[in-house]
């Protein structure tokens, strides 16, 4: 039997690049995000180059219903889910709080924690089922420190560091890992999402660094999936070696 990984985001950035990671390594994927003929692109190039079964599950995870019914929909023999990859979300917008946008305050809320926890609450009552699992979460050093203009983003991805701790003591009754996985600058479309399509704001953010890049994150990930049943990294904070933390950066080249 192969093992089988779900991934939200797998259209684009980490989600992708995990896609390609987990598929290589053997696994049969399921595919989530909204763009379907993205969802399509990548199952058809999965399929053939690495011969693994691959699974499309379209939804938006702000909807709790679609959520819910896509995920109890998944064919039995997929239900056995080994791997969540709670990946979905976004910023939008970087303002001054009481300049804040409430279109971008309720999309950043709503993606990144309630519909981080409607698929992570479908998937770990699977899991629980089998007694096994393990649920990786995307947080952010952006949910460990806050920085100007990062309020509500920043309190998403807090929401995410609490209830990664919250499923880790409530699910250990039934043996599911969960591990938090706070990635620093990463170049993405994140950054292009962020500032709304504006190329050249969204590229200032990586000026003079070399960012961590998606296959850097999805390296990490799936080698904390690949240790042993009895060990769990529950928290593990990365970034490129020119970021220190959420605010200080050296943009300088080294020698
Ligand atoms: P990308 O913008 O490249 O990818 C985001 C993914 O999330 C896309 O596949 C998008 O798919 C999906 N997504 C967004 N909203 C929804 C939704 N409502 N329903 C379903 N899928 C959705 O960004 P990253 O890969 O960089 O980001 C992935 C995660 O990592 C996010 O949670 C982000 O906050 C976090 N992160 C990013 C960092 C960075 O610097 N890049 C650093 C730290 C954390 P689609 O649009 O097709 O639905
Ligand atoms: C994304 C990293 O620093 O842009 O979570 O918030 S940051």
């Amino acid at each position: 039997m192969r093992k089988i990984v779900l991934i939200t985001g797998a259209t684009s950035g980490f989600g992708k690049a995990c896609a390609y990671l987990f598929a290589q390594h053997g696994y049969d994927l399921i595919i989530n995000g909204r763009r379907t003929e993205r969802l399509q692109e990548l199952a058809d190039e999965v399929e053939k180059k690495y011969n693994v079964a691959v699974l499309q599950c379209p939804f938006d995870v702000r909807n709790e219903k679609e959520v819910f019914d896509a995920i109890d929909a998944i064919p039995e023999k997929w239900k056995a889910i080994d791997v969540l990859i709670n990946n979905a979300g976004l910023a939008a917008g970087r303002d001054y709080f009481d300049e804040g946008n409430l279109d971008d305050w309720n999309a950043m809320i709503d993606t990144n924690v309630k519909g981080f926890m409607y698929v992570a609450k479908a998937v770990s009552q699977l899991m629980a089922k089998r007694k096994q699992g393990h649920i990786i979460n995307l947080g952010s050093v952006a949910g460990k420190q806050v920085y100007e203009k990062g309020n509500v983003y920043c309190a998403s991805k807090f929401a995410v560091d609490a209830l990664s701790q919250g499923m880790r003591i409530d699910l250990l009754r039934h043996h599911i890992k969960v591990t938090a996985i706070n990635p620093g600058a990463a170049e993405t479309e994140f950054s292009l999402v962020r500032f709304k399509g504006d190329e050249a704001t969204a590229k200032s953010i990586y000026n003079g660094l070399q960012a961590l890049s998606a296959d850097d994150v999805a390296a990490v990930i799936y080698y904390c999936t690949t240790l042993p049943a009895h060990v769990c990294i529950n928290d593990l904070t990365l970034s490129c070696t020119q970021q220190a933390d959420a605010i200080y950066f050296n943009r300088q080249p080294s020698a």
